[in-house]
Protein backbone atom coordinates (compact mmCIF):
# COMPACT_ATOMS: atom_id res chain seq x y z
CA UNK A 1 0.00 0.00 0.00
CA UNK A 2 0.98 3.39 -0.61
CA UNK A 3 4.83 4.84 0.32
CA UNK A 4 6.77 3.47 3.40
CA UNK A 5 7.57 6.89 5.03
CA UNK A 6 10.17 6.94 8.24
CA UNK A 7 8.92 9.62 10.36
CA UNK A 8 10.55 11.18 13.41
CA UNK A 9 9.24 12.40 17.24
CA UNK A 10 10.33 14.10 20.07
CA UNK A 11 8.97 15.72 22.81
CA UNK A 12 10.16 17.60 25.92
CA UNK A 13 7.66 18.95 27.92
CA UNK A 14 5.08 17.41 29.78
CA UNK A 15 4.63 13.94 29.77
CA UNK A 16 7.29 13.05 27.05
CA UNK A 17 6.51 9.17 26.89
CA UNK A 18 2.75 9.96 27.04
CA UNK A 19 2.90 12.88 24.11
CA UNK A 20 4.73 10.20 21.97
CA UNK A 21 2.62 7.48 22.52
CA UNK A 22 -0.36 9.77 21.77
CA UNK A 23 1.84 10.98 18.79
CA UNK A 24 2.00 7.57 17.13
CA UNK A 25 -1.65 6.76 18.06
CA UNK A 26 -2.42 9.77 15.78
CA UNK A 27 -0.58 8.83 13.15
CA UNK A 28 -1.87 5.01 12.87
CA UNK A 29 -5.56 6.70 13.06
CA UNK A 30 -4.91 8.34 9.71
CA UNK A 31 -6.61 7.58 7.01
CA UNK A 32 -5.24 5.26 4.86
CA UNK A 33 -2.22 5.00 6.91
CA UNK A 34 -0.55 2.65 8.94
CA UNK A 35 2.48 2.33 11.67
CA UNK A 36 4.96 -0.63 11.23
CA UNK A 37 7.58 -0.67 13.20
CA UNK A 38 8.76 1.65 16.30
CA UNK A 39 12.44 2.48 17.25
CA UNK A 40 13.28 2.04 21.06
CA UNK A 41 13.40 5.27 23.00
CA UNK A 42 15.72 7.60 23.50
CA UNK A 43 16.50 10.57 26.03
CA UNK A 44 18.94 13.01 24.56
CA UNK A 45 20.39 15.94 25.27
CA UNK A 46 19.02 19.42 23.42
CA UNK A 47 20.77 20.36 20.10
CA UNK A 48 20.56 23.81 18.67
CA UNK A 49 19.31 26.17 21.95
CA UNK A 50 20.48 23.96 25.02
CA UNK A 51 18.84 25.73 27.82
CA UNK A 52 16.12 23.31 27.30
CA UNK A 53 14.98 20.03 29.19
CA UNK A 54 16.64 16.69 28.00
CA UNK A 55 14.29 14.90 24.89
CA UNK A 56 12.84 11.31 24.37
CA UNK A 57 13.23 10.80 20.41
CA UNK A 58 12.23 8.19 18.60
CA UNK A 59 11.77 7.32 14.76
CA UNK A 60 8.77 4.90 13.28
CA UNK A 61 7.97 3.76 9.97
CA UNK A 62 4.80 3.81 8.26
CA UNK A 63 2.93 3.00 5.24
CA UNK A 64 0.58 6.00 3.47
CA UNK A 65 -1.24 6.26 0.27
CA UNK A 66 -0.86 9.94 0.85
CA UNK A 67 1.60 11.91 -1.28
CA UNK A 68 4.43 14.05 0.57
CA UNK A 69 2.35 17.33 0.98
CA UNK A 70 -0.95 15.62 2.71
CA UNK A 71 0.87 13.81 4.74
CA UNK A 72 3.11 17.05 6.13
CA UNK A 73 -0.35 18.91 6.40
CA UNK A 74 -1.59 16.06 8.50
CA UNK A 75 1.44 16.02 10.60
CA UNK A 76 1.08 19.61 11.13
CA UNK A 77 -2.33 19.05 11.96
CA UNK A 78 -1.39 16.69 15.32
CA UNK A 79 1.20 19.05 16.20
CA UNK A 80 -1.38 21.26 16.68
CA UNK A 81 -3.67 18.69 18.76
CA UNK A 82 -1.19 18.13 20.98
CA UNK A 83 -1.63 21.93 21.53
CA UNK A 84 2.03 22.19 20.95
CA UNK A 85 3.38 25.42 22.25
CA UNK A 86 6.55 27.15 21.07
CA UNK A 87 7.58 30.27 22.72
CA UNK A 88 11.10 29.85 21.47
CA UNK A 89 12.24 29.15 18.26
CA UNK A 90 13.86 25.99 18.39
CA UNK A 91 12.93 25.88 22.22
CA UNK A 92 10.70 23.71 23.81
CA UNK A 93 8.05 21.60 22.55
CA UNK A 94 5.04 19.33 23.23
CA UNK A 95 5.59 16.82 20.08
CA UNK A 96 7.66 17.32 16.70
CA UNK A 97 6.95 15.25 13.90
CA UNK A 98 9.05 15.40 11.13
CA UNK A 99 9.37 13.18 7.75
CA UNK A 100 12.75 11.98 6.95
CA UNK A 101 12.64 10.00 4.34
CA UNK A 102 9.88 8.43 1.53
CA UNK A 103 11.32 5.58 -0.08
CA UNK A 104 12.01 6.55 -3.41
CA UNK A 105 11.31 10.34 -3.33
CA UNK A 106 13.73 13.32 -3.52
CA UNK A 107 12.17 16.55 -3.32
CA UNK A 108 12.92 19.90 -2.47
CA UNK A 109 10.14 22.55 -2.03
CA UNK A 110 9.35 25.72 -0.09
CA UNK A 111 7.63 23.52 2.58
CA UNK A 112 9.06 20.25 2.56
CA UNK A 113 12.89 18.81 1.23
CA UNK A 114 13.28 14.90 1.30
CA UNK A 115 15.63 13.48 2.77
CA UNK A 116 15.24 16.02 5.84
CA UNK A 117 18.16 18.44 5.11
CA UNK A 118 19.55 17.65 8.82
CA UNK A 119 18.83 14.41 9.77
CA UNK A 120 22.49 13.02 8.95
CA UNK A 121 23.99 15.25 11.60
CA UNK A 122 21.83 14.18 14.07
CA UNK A 123 22.26 11.38 16.20
CA UNK A 124 18.68 11.85 17.98
CA UNK A 125 17.45 10.91 14.33
CA UNK A 126 20.22 8.09 13.24
CA UNK A 127 20.18 6.11 16.31
CA UNK A 128 16.61 5.48 16.27
CA UNK A 129 16.24 5.36 12.69
CA UNK A 130 18.69 2.45 13.02
CA UNK A 131 16.49 0.43 14.77
CA UNK A 132 13.94 -0.01 12.10
CA UNK A 133 15.81 1.03 8.89
CA UNK A 134 15.97 -2.31 6.48
CA UNK A 135 19.66 -1.70 5.73
CA UNK A 136 22.87 -0.24 6.91
CA UNK A 137 22.66 2.72 4.76
CA UNK A 138 20.53 5.31 2.94
CA UNK A 139 21.20 4.79 0.08
CA UNK A 140 24.91 5.00 -0.13
CA UNK A 141 25.43 6.64 2.91
CA UNK A 142 26.06 4.14 5.74
CA UNK A 143 23.92 5.10 9.28
CA UNK A 144 26.54 4.34 11.70
CA UNK A 145 29.79 6.35 9.58
CA UNK A 146 27.57 8.82 10.38
CA UNK A 147 26.17 8.08 13.77
CA UNK A 148 30.08 8.20 14.45
CA UNK A 149 30.64 11.81 12.81
CA UNK A 150 27.85 13.51 14.60
CA UNK A 151 28.95 16.03 17.42
CA UNK A 152 25.50 14.94 20.06
CA UNK A 153 26.45 11.18 19.81
CA UNK A 154 27.69 11.21 23.23
CA UNK A 155 24.71 13.06 24.83
CA UNK A 156 22.09 9.71 23.26
CA UNK A 157 20.89 7.72 25.89
CA UNK A 158 19.10 4.32 25.92
CA UNK A 159 15.07 5.22 27.56
CA UNK A 160 12.93 2.42 27.15
CA UNK A 161 13.16 -0.98 24.58
CA UNK A 162 9.01 0.18 24.25
CA UNK A 163 6.47 2.69 25.33
CA UNK A 164 4.43 1.86 28.02
O1 LIG B 1 14.40 18.79 15.56
C1 LIG B 1 13.53 18.36 16.48
C2 LIG B 1 13.50 19.15 17.74
N1 LIG B 1 14.79 19.23 18.42
C3 LIG B 1 15.44 18.26 19.10
C4 LIG B 1 15.15 16.91 19.36
O2 LIG B 1 14.13 16.33 18.96
N2 LIG B 1 16.08 16.24 20.12
C5 LIG B 1 17.23 16.83 20.58
N3 LIG B 1 18.06 16.12 21.31
N4 LIG B 1 17.51 18.12 20.33
C6 LIG B 1 16.63 18.83 19.59
N5 LIG B 1 16.70 20.12 19.21
C7 LIG B 1 15.58 20.34 18.50
S1 LIG B 1 15.21 21.85 17.79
Amino acid sequence: MGSRVYIALGSNMGNREENLSRGIALLNDLPGTRVLKQSKVYETDPVGYTEQGPFLNMVVSLDTEHPPLTLLDYLQDIEKQMKRVREIHWGPRTLDVDILLIEGVGMEDVRLTIPHPRMFQRAFVLVPLRDVYPDPAVGSVNIEDCINECSDKEGIRHFADVLL
